[in-house]
């Protein structure tokens, strides 16, 4: 009876370990920039991103006419939606873009018309070793002027945690596995 009870008991912990595992290692995903509608003048980007939760290894894909273009910028040209320090453009109208690292990332249509009319995103990439995800999404920081009352700060939330919670978990689910081990070696 004590054998099969350690062994259920092994068996439980190896189920939760890797079943963290999962959800910690999770992977990346790639996100269409707009939606259906796309990387376009006429997409409410604002919007799309505010309800997403993006992590560092995340890839966006843009997708877009040829009138159109891709820049990833610094913060000061995405708010002037000034071209003069463009990090990297592209304009093959099927753009993917890994964030590979976390922070704010900043992206504009190359047409400076196209992006005072909107055509522009801020997103923010949790994870790596310094994750801003501390901070407070959405807060007054952002330079669009987001939209006040909506849901975005639900998602954020349960996402940071559910990482957060992810690796605690693991810890204990390892340090389970550990004793378990000890304790079979032990009788
Ligand atoms: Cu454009």
């Amino acid at each position: 009876m004590a054998a099969a009870n350690k062994f259920l008991l092994c068996y439980v912990a190896a189920v939760l370990v890797s079943g963290l595992a999962v959800i910690t290692c999770k992977a990346s995903t790639t996100y269409t920039v707009g939606g259906t509608s796309g990387w376009d003048i006429s997409t409410d980007l604002e919007s799309w991103v505010q309800d997403k939760t993006f992590a560092v290894g995340d890839i966006l894909l843009f997708q877009y006419s040829q009138i159109h273009s891709v820049s990833e910028v610094p913060k000061e040209s995405y708010d002037q939606c000034n071209m003069t320090k463009v990090i990297k453009t592209s304009s093959d109208g099927n753009t993917s873009i890994p964030l590979t690292t976390p922070g704010q990332h900043y992206f504009v249509c190359g047409n400076g018309l196209h992006c005072l009319g909107g055509m522009k995103i801020q997103v923010t990439a949790i994870g790596g070793a310094n994750s801003p995800a501390n901070a407070p999404q959405g807060s007054d920081n952002g330079p669009s002027g987001l939209v006040p009352g909506s849901k975005k700060n639900q998602p954020t939330l349960s996402s940071s945690n559910v990482i957060n919670g992810g690796s605690d978990y693991l810890v204990l689910g390892l340090l389970c596995v550990v004793g378990t081990v000890l304790y079979l070696i032990g009788s």
